[in-house]
């Protein structure tokens, strides 16, 4: 059936093999009448060797912790992976593939994490998942280092990627490039789909810097694959090569061709995401030997050889678990956590070594930070901190740290540099590793260069720690570029987030309690340079309070006003509370540094915290109003930023700009004159 000519290092079913995988592709495509058939039909022969000969994979367990990983970056190429998924026995039916970007299908649009079906990251905003792909890279050598003992190489595996001109060009992939360069990382390949093509049309439009050199300059192994795409013998001469490479993270920039064998569509910008057609289809079939009539056709040898993977994988896995079970017999303490690690399980109970801070005192809750972590990291060896190059700043440093570094895989204190935009996406690659989970810091300002990654992690679910000092104009004398003003009602916005803004030191404990103990998803730390009272436990109530999201701190029976507030504007509202309690107007004084927290408390609860009768409030935060009044409501006042901040120090600035307990007093008159 098949005619094609034959290609160097191609059997005949693996050219059969590789046609399925193209024509599966393009069908899919075809059928949603939405997608991309041009990347999957020009990659279809890299892909098809990669996932036969190389990567060691266990379908029937896709979590295998032993794995390599494969991350398809070029994510808007997905039916590339869902048929590679497929036809070796992944949790992915034919159905599946011809259900490609239908409602509630397990075949999305672009890959969504899915760690049970072999989707290692989610990929399709580009440059992404190459950058996770060094965050991968990064925990496999540090656990490896950590797990591994003579003879039992327990961790052992390595990160394959495709990526494709426009991961490339991505200013994420360029920094996450460049510290990959730096620390060695030569458990990750990355195969360049060199294809000349996006989406406006060749490459020629606007990427023409000679891409070797540019990661040769980063401290990458390259090597080309020329040739139209097919040529297997040459690729796996490079794979070898890569595979064989000690010392530095390898790139295979390799020719090919988009939508490949179509007779009017290849190398064509017109591939690249849109259906092909069904006349078009039946072209390339006939060109291929193939039916026209059979539609997502796969020939029973094909079906049988691909799922030769299967049982290679089981046969691997089941090595490896008997290596594992020597292992916990010889090594019981290490392979006992690994397992809790693999569990989701902390391996000490954090009440037991929180810090507790005593009242009276004024403490940066970066500050805090910085001292919570004190005592927790060395009790907490498979959490990976870091900065992007804020350490002193962010206080993300704790005091016995070692530095992660090319010749110290025993170093778990990550130098970022400054590259905000790579240490988000490659904390998520470390999140994802199954067994070590990263936290990172810079500036709140910054996060907008982190937004991508951020976001991805939401949508991910993925844990990453996001820690976010100088939160607000409190930063003082750096002025307006420093001073984050939108960015709390920024990162709110971002579904399955959660934005935790203590309000002292011993929240700040509580903080971190609730991020190490939370799994569902992201949290990013709010934190502030200047100091903040320690509040007085006993008489505002436990932080243990903070994992509700908001509560009472100062409470009236019957309040005349509420003010409700965050992080270091706690404080204010409990001037104004006393101050306003001198003149006999009862204040309920509430904290509440987790919004998203809060919204998952029983409606009970919520209004004993914001009684739904009291329509006098005041929201007292150092940032934008958008967002408040679903808490403070029609009658509430707002005292917090309406336009950029000032260079000028901090002290100065919410004085200036009215954030202070007067306004605060006069704003609660206000209200509750308005709500009379
Ligand atoms: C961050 C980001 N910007 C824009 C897009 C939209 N987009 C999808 S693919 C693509 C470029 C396609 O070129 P290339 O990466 O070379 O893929 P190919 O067409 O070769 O498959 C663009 C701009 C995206 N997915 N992610
Ligand atoms: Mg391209």
């Amino acid at each position: 059936m098949s005619v094609t000519v034959k290609n160097p290092g191609l059997s005949e079913i693996d050219e059969r093999c590789i046609e399925t995988i193209r024509f599966l592709s393009m069908e899919g495509v075809q059928k949603a009448n939405a997608g991309h058939p041009g990347m999957p039909m020009g990659m279809a022969s890299a892909a098809y060797v990669l996932w036969t000969k190389y990567i060691k994979q266990n379908p029937s367990n896709p979590r295998w912790h032993n794995r390599d990983r494969f991350v398809l970056s070029a994510g808007h190429g997905s039916m590339l992976l869902y048929s590679l998924l497929h036809l070796t026995g992944y949790d992915i039916t034919l159905d599946d593939l011809k259900n490609f970007r239908q409602w509630g299908s397990k075949t999305p649009g672009h890959p969504e994490y899915e760690p049970d079906r072999g989707i290692e990251v989610t990929t399709g905003p580009l440059g992404q998942g190459i950058s996770n792909a060094v965050g991968m890279a990064i925990a496999e050598k540090y656990l490896a280092n950590h797990f591994n003992r003579d003879g039992f190489p327990v961790i052992d595996y390595n990160m394959y990627v495709i990526a494709s001109d426009g991961d490339l060009q991505e200013g994420v992939a360029s920094e996450a490039s460049s510290l990959a360069g730096h620390l060695g990382l030569d458990n990750l390949i990355v195969v360049y789909d060199d294809n000349h093509i996006s989406i406006d049309g060749s490459t020629d439009l606007s990427f023409t810097e000679d891409r070797a050199k540019r990661f040769e300059a980063y401290g990458w192994n390259v090597l080309v694959v020329e040739g139209d795409g097919n040529d297997m013998a040459a690729f796996e001469k490079a794979m070898e090569k890569a595979k064989a490479e000690k010392q530095r993270p390898t790139i295979i920039k390799f020719r090919s061709h988009i939508a490949f064998g179509s007779p009017n569509k290849q190398d064509t910008a017109g591939a690249h995401g849109s259906p092909l057609g069904d006349d078009e289809i039946r072209l390339i079939k006939e060109k291929f030997g193939w039916d026209p009539e059979k539609s997502f056709y796969i020939p029973d040898e094909v079906k049988t050889h691909m799922q030769k993977v299967q049982a290679e994988g089981k046969k691997a896995e089941t090595a490896w678990d008997k290596l594992f079970a020597d292992y916990a017999k010889k090594y019981p303490e290490l392979a006992a956590q690994f397992e809790d690690a693999a569990a989701g399980r902390l391996p000490v109970d954090l009440d037991e070594i929180l810090p507790a801070f005593e009242p009276g005192s004024s403490l940066a809750t970066r500050k805090a930070s910085g001292k919570v972590l004190a005592e927790l990291m060395p009790k907490l060896p498979l959490i990976l901190g870091g900065s992007a190059d804020l350490t002193p700043s962010n206080n993300t440093r704790w005091p016995d740290a070692k530095d992660y570094q090319k010749d110290a895989r025993d170093g778990r204190y990550l130098r970022y540099g400054i590259r905000e935009h790579a240490m988000g996406a490659i904390m998520n690659g470390i999140s994802v590793s199954g067994l070590a989970r990263a936290f990172g810091g810079t500036f709140l300002v910054f996060s907008d260069y982190m937004r991508g990654a951020i976001r991805v992690a939401a949508l991910s679910n993925y844990s990453t720690i996001f820690v976010f000092t100088h939160d607000s104009i409190g930063i003082g004398e750096d002025g307006p570029t420093h001073q984050p003003v939108e960015h709390f009602a920024a990162l709110r916005a971002i579904p399955n987030l959660l934005v935790i803004r203590p309000a002292d030191a011993n929240e700040t404990a509580q903080a971190w309690k609730y991020a190490l103990e939370h799994r569902d998803g992201p949290v990013t730390l709010l934190l502030t340079r200047q100091g903040c009272p320690v509040l007085d436990q006993d008489k505002y109530g436990s932080a243990t309070n903070l994992s509700k999201g908001a509560y009472v701190l100062v409470a009236a029976d019957e309040p005349d006003v509420l003010l409700l507030a965050t992080g270091s504007e706690v404080s204010v509202a409990l001037g104004a509370a006393e101050a306003l309690a001198k003149e006999n107007i009862a204040a309920q004084v509430v904290s509440m540094p987790c919004w998203e927290l809060f919204e998952k408390q029983s409606q009970q609860y919520k209004d004993s915290v914001i009684p739904p009768a009291v329509k006098a409030r005041v929201g007292i935060e150092a940032g934008v109003e958008q967002g408040w009044h679903k808490y403070i409501g029609d009658k509430g006042l707002f005292v917090g930023m309406s336009s950029f901040g000032a260079s000028a120090p901090g002290k100065v600035c919410f004085e200036k700009f009215g954030i202070t307990t007067e306004n605060v007093v006069k704003a609660a008159k206000k209200s509750m004159a308005n709500s009379d």
